[in-house]
């Protein structure tokens, strides 16, 4: 179990922004811009490796459509980033599938 699903459990606090029966949003505990929340699904998927065409479109249709949802309860929507990183050598930390939005300032391309 990761983090993320004691955050889903309410067994650790988070500053949740936005939940439906399918996924969760929170602010990332180490925001890299003014809005940094992180999208992630109720269910543990590893991350994007993970995923299967049986079992997870539908839940991958939500996720994206969520997105701006998200961005737009924010105050961001029209300007934000999104950021999936995808194992150890991408800088996944926490390996439960989670989608970061950030905005707030402007971003700069490429990232590192
Ligand atoms: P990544 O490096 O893509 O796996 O991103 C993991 C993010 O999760 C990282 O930006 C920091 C955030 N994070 C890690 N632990 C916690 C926590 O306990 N609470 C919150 N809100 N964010 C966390």
């Amino acid at each position: 179990m990761t983090i993320f699903t004691k955050i889903i459990n309410r067994e650790i606090p988070a500053d949740i922004v936005y939940e439906d029966d399918q996924c969760l949003a929170f602010r990332d505990i180490n925001p890299q811009a003014p809005v940094h929340v992180l999208l992630i699904p109720k269910t543990a998927i590893v991350s994007l490796d993970q995923l299967s065409a049986v079992d997870h479109r539908d839940l991958c249709a939500h996720l994206m459509l969520t997105v701006p949802k998200v961005a737009s309860l924010l105050g961001i929507g029209g300007g934000y980033r999104t950021v999936i990183n995808t194992g150890a050598q991408a800088g996944q930390t926490v390996f439960h599938l989670h989608i970061h939005i950030l905005g707030g300032r402007d971003l700069k391309w490429p990232p590192g």
